[in-house]
């Protein structure tokens, strides 16, 4: 296990000589932010980078993320280009030691929350998601909380309507095409593709997502049997749909997860949730259960913690202050040391 620090590049207010001090920290999870979608990524900007985290002592092993463009995920005939220019993006990645690309295959937004402050008892604020609200909302007017509006209206408006007609088995056939494309510029990089699942793991808008629980992974693995072809576990994300038994899923999933974002939830309601402290006292998910279950399944990846709470007076990015996440950090660490050590004593 590595453990890992989301770096939102220089833009970051956290800068990387903090991250070095959090104990346990081996490298940072980052990107470069401001190239088009869709384009290839400039080796002088990779290169910056790299130099940028090895000059704080900090590895550059994992990318998060290198996004995929509609018409890929729409299946347009534009793909191939895009496809093509997202394995030279692979290839240059691989040139300076990136091992793993964390992405995601979800129809116009990322994940989504209605609210970024929600108060918590102790004081601090955490991000949370209402299901009802949600629901009201109007997706031909949103105005959602920590969505970067990266469309205007009116693109939003075209993306909604070429997806209308777009069923769950389109859009896993298109990311089928897409893996299809890129594991042979993985193969040749030695890196590994994790997906990240949807957030939260149900349709949203009436836009599909298809990688929701247990099922998507059978079906993703037989699709594309290649190794190169993995996941990142997000437990916050698989977590908010309560039929997804997270302790299960870390084991079966273990040898397929590069990465692993261990986040903890509370349920609020059915389709309701709050984010919280990692500990598993402070939420709905076991984390102990979850890292023992990756431990003794063979997990051997990344390990980043995930959002975290707005704590002693922070009032950091949504979800990535930088005090919360790193008590998260260090909880997550310690849990791993407990449970490595136990199990090699077995
Ligand atoms: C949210 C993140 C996601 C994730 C992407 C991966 O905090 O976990 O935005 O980075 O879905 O492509």
């Amino acid at each position: 296990m590595k453990m890992t620090f989301r770096w939102y590049g220089e833009k970051d207010s956290i800068p990387l000589s903090f991250i070095r001090q959090i104990p346990g920290m081996s490298g940072v999870v980052t990107a470069v932010y401001d190239i088009p979608v869709g384009e290839v990524w400039p080796m002088d900007r990779i290169k910056r980078l790299k130099s940028l985290c090895d000059k704080a002592g900090l590895e550059m092993e994992v990318i998060e993320s290198v996004p995929v463009h509609e018409d890929i995920k729409l299946g347009r005939p534009t793909r191939d280009r895009l496809i093509a220019n997202y394995a030279e993006t692979i290839r240059r990645l691989g040139k300076v030691g990136v091992r793993c690309i964390c992405y995601n295959f979800m129809p116009v937004f990322d994940w989504l929350r209605t609210n970024l402050h929600t108060p918590r008892a102790d004081g601090s604020n955490a991000l949370s998601y209402c299901h009802e609200e949600l629901m009201a909302l109007d997706p031909h007017n949103l105005h959602l909380p920590g969505w970067d509006e990266s469309y205007t209206q009116d693109e939003l408006e075209t993306l909604l309507s070429a997806y209308a007609d777009m069923t769950h088995e389109q859009l896993f056939d298109n990311l089928v095409y897409f893996l299809n494309g890129i594991m042979p510029a993985c193969d040749e990089a030695g890196i590994n593709m994790a997906i990240h699942p949807d957030d939260p793991p149900w349709d949203m808008f009436g836009l599909p997502r298809i990688i929701t629980g247990p099922e998507s992974y059978e079906k993703l693995f037989a699709a594309v049997p290649d190794l190169h072809n993995g996941i990142t576990l997000c437990t916050g994300s698989l977590g908010a749909a309560r039929e997804n038994d997270m302790v299960k899923m870390a084991g079966t999933l273990a040898k397929r997860s590069y990465f692993a974002h261990l986040r903890q939830i509370g349920f609020a309601g059915e389709k309701d949730f709050f984010e919280c402290g990692h500990q598993t006292a402070e939420g709905s998910l076991d984390m102990y259960g979850i890292v023992k279950a990756l431990v003794e399944n063979g997990f051997d990846g990344y390990v980043r913690p995930d959002h975290g709470r707005n704590i002693w007076g922070e009032d950091g990015k949504p979800g990535y202050g930088l005090y919360d996440r790193a008590l998260g950090a260090c909880y997550l660490t310690g849990l791993f040391e407990a449970v490595e050590k136990a199990s090699a004593l077995k």
